[in-house]
């Protein structure tokens, strides 16, 4: 209950932070996006998502929270843009299913991009597996507005639902992110390099780029890139960081 009533004051009272963490072209390991994790910290200390998410979406503050972070990830397109031109990374967002259930996402997305002049098409959402095989024609619907107003969408955590492939297919995919069990396994299981080796053939017959995340070590990051993955992302590389401490890092990359 206190996490319920502390959620829907955290964003006038200032409590959430975002944090970014670099994706990497698995070939040139430069700098190519960035995913946008949210943190909050409560007067009692830092909240971990995994623990507030689950009660903000069944709370609904996930509405207005997902908008605060959509808001922060066009501030972030447009200035990264505006330092960096063509060579800036596009910005990767998480939503939840029970955004897509608001009636008024998509016009408040629309807004938001009108009012910050973010590129729609360098915003990606990242939409998990899971989320988006529960209501796949109402998904569909919505998901084509979205890529009306140039936004991208890609799947997350690729791999741990239960999806019928020909169901997930007909959604305006860009890109899917293998989940990091199979990276975990890379090392460790031959299955593991099966299925992502499968996933990477599969994503470039349907023209979608594939993202390995959880990436830990260079062992990992060696099959992955010999896998034919696009892009990667993990501790191995970088961990979620500050803003500013991930504008310095594209500073002296560039
Ligand atoms: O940052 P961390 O790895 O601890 O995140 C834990 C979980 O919280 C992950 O599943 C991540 O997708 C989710 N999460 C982090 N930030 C956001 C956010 O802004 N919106 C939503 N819906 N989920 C988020
Ligand atoms: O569910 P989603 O894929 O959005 O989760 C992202 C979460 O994964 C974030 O909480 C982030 O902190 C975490 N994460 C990012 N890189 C790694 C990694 O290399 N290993 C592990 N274990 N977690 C990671
Ligand atoms: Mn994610
Ligand atoms: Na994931």
């Amino acid at each position: 209950l206190d996490i319920t009533n502390g959620l829907r004051q955290a964003i006038e009272r200032n409590e959430f932070q975002v944090r970014f963490q670099p994706i990497l072209c698995a070939q040139s390991q430069i700098i190519r996006g960035a995913e946008l994790l949210l943190r909050w910290f409560q007067s009692g200390g830092e909240v971990s998502p995994a623990h507030f998410i689950p009660i903000a979406e069944m709370s609904g503050s996930i509405v207005p929270i997902g908008k605060w972070v959509f808001h922060q990830a066009c501030l972030a397109e447009r200035q990264w843009r505006e330092l960096f031109g063509v060579e800036a990374p596009y910005v990767s967002v998480n939503v939840s299913a029970r955004q897509l259930n608001d009636e008024s996402l998509v016009e408040e997305f629309r807004r938001l991009l009108d009012e910050t002049g973010a590129d729609p098409n360098r915003i990606v959402l990242e939409l998990t597996e899971t989320s988006l095989m529960s209501d796949v024609i109402f998904n569909l619907s919505v998901l084509n507005q979205l890529a009306r107003l140039g936004l991208r969408v890609a799947v997350d955590d690729f791999g741990t639902g239960y999806s019928s492939l020909a169901q997930l297919l007909r959604l305006p995919l860009s890109k899917l992110k293998i989940d990091r069990e199979f990276v975990d396994g890379l090392d460790k299981r031959h299955d593991s390099r099966a299925i992502v080796h499968a996933v990477c053939s599969m994503a470039r017959a349907m023209n979608l780029q594939v993202i390995a995340e959880g990436v830990e070590n260079a062992s990992q990051f060696g099959y992955l890139r010999d896998l034919g993955c696009d892009y990667v992302q993990g501790f191995y590389f970088h961990r979620p960081l500050p803003p500013e401490e991930f504008l310095a890092l594209l500073h002296e990359s560039s």
